[in-house]
């Protein structure tokens, strides 16, 4: 397998680090173990645990004002895929890579594979773009795409989505992820029930080409770049559309896209509990979809939607959505964002095993609140960093990444060989 962080370097960061670990590790076994709690246990589902990479998310982000491009930043999807491999030797827990089409249709499909394969890559669910203009293409979506009013522009971005799903068949995908930004800015602008008639009809129609083995999902988005209204707002839309859809056809949950304050893990459980919760995007934010990293605002609400997913995987020990981090970078390098975050929500999940879930549903049974709330505080509260550090030195991954990472020289060895693109200096959101 080709390995681009030096495995001597990385042997002797970790050398550094490694006894120290140890120590920490058997005083928290010990802990555990006084709970009836196998920290081996806990750590072999740490070490299953992945999240995808979005191609997108290791360029440099911006905002609505500006972008401040970073040093080296991947030019095409074989850089992008260049970087993803390095966050995946270090951080041991980001196997897959999330593609988006066209940003990153390749010319030789077949080439694309190959490329990921020999780092040990494959590929997640693939992201269709019905939001924005192409030059070659006949119809605008300047009003809307799989909803819009003109059957051409429908046809068109319906289109567009049946050939992502056969690239992704090419490139071994499962999945298609179908995020609109359809909407409107004013009101009266559109009307609710025929656009929301036109999407249904729209992915039946995407749905029906989809191979068996395959799973659609639907991501919803409260605003943003419609600011009056979207056509698949809400959660509700979202569970509307899969279930009108078909049963391979799932609502897929960004942790960006909600009202502030809204109870996002009670959103998981009640998609679950209908068969509808298919996948997540995972990132944070403190007003709107801010795009922040994973964990960096609200680490405890990362906890709470992860508890749901173990309770829901205590009565269906195969259910496994699709996980994706999905952040826009705009100050740090995107690489040690995507290795730290990624251990973010490794870190909400392993400590969501640690609930004692017994008691918890005694609490719940029998109406004590501040037990329950405890239950859930005393899982929150250990410091698990040791079993995620030793997922990681057992994966063959560094204890510590990020140190590990700047250790390397990466960042200045490829910027070296991929001077900035004059074109990529203006706004963007991502
Ligand atoms: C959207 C949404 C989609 C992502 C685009 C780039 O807000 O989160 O998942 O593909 O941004
Ligand atoms: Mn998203
Ligand atoms: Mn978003």
């Amino acid at each position: 397998m080709t390995l681009l962080i030096d495995q001597n370097l990385l042997q002797e960061q970790n050398t550094k680090q490694e006894s120290a670990l140890n120590t920490d590790y058997n005083a928290l076994a010990e802990k555990l173990d006084r709970s009836g709690i196998q920290i081996d246990t806990v750590l072999e589902q740490a070490k299953q645990f992945s999240v995808a990479v979005p191609s997108w998310g290791v360029g440099t982000g911006g905002t609505r004002f500006a972008r401040f491009p970073g040093q080296g930043e991947p030019r095409n999807i074989f850089e992008k895929l260049d970087d993803c491999s390095v966050i995946q030797q270090l951080s041991q827990a980001t196997p897959a890579v999330s593609l988006h089409i066209p940003w990153d249709r390749p010319k030789d499909p077949k080439e694309l594979r190959q490329y990921a394969e020999q780092y040990g890559l494959h590929f997640d669910a693939m992201n269709s773009n019905t939001f924005q203009d192409q030059i070659d293409q006949d119809e605008s979506y300047k009003f809307g795409s799989l909803t819009h009013t003109n059957k051409a522009v429908r046809e068109q971005a319906i289109a567009h989505n049946i050939d992502v799903v056969e690239l992704g068949q090419k490139l071994g995908s499962k999945a298609l992820t179908v995020w609109v930004g359809d909407g409107s800015n004013f009101p009266g602008q559109q009307h609710f029930k025929n656009s929301f008639s036109h999407y249904l009809d729209s992915i039946k129609t995407i749905y029906d080409s989809l191979p068996d083995d395959w799973n659609m999902l639907l991501e919803h988005k409260i605003f943003e770049p419609a600011f009056y209204s979207t056509v698949i707002q809400d959660w509700g839309s979202s569970y509307l559309a899969a279930k009108e859809t078909g049963e391979r056809c799932l609502s897929l949950v960004d942790l960006g896209h909600h009202a502030p304050n809204v109870n996002i893990e009670m959103i998981v459980s009640r998609l679950a509990q209908f068969g509808k919760l298919g996948g997540f995007h995972f990132n944070d934010s403190k007003y709107g979809d801010d795009d922040l990293d994973s964990g960096s605002i609200n680490p405890y609400q990362l906890f709470l939607i992860f508890n749901e997913l173990t309770d829901i995987r205590a009565q269906d020990p195969a259910y496994s959505p699709f996980y994706m981090l999905d952040q826009s970078h705009n100050v740090t390098d995107p690489i040690e964002s995507l290795m730290y975050s990624a251990a973010e929500v490794q870190r909400a999940f392993v400590k969501s095993l640690l609930v004692d879930r017994q008691a918890l549903s005694q609490y719940q049974e029998d109406n004590d609140p501040m037990m329950a709330q405890a239950s859930l505080k005393q899982a929150y509260n250990l410091d698990v960093e040791p079993i995620l550090q030793m997922a990681r030195l057992q994966a063959g991954g560094a204890i510590d990444p990020v140190s590990c990472y700047r250790a390397s020289g990466y960042r200045a060895t490829v910027a070296k060989s991929r001077p900035a693109d004059p074109n990529k200096t203006g706004s963007g959101i991502v």
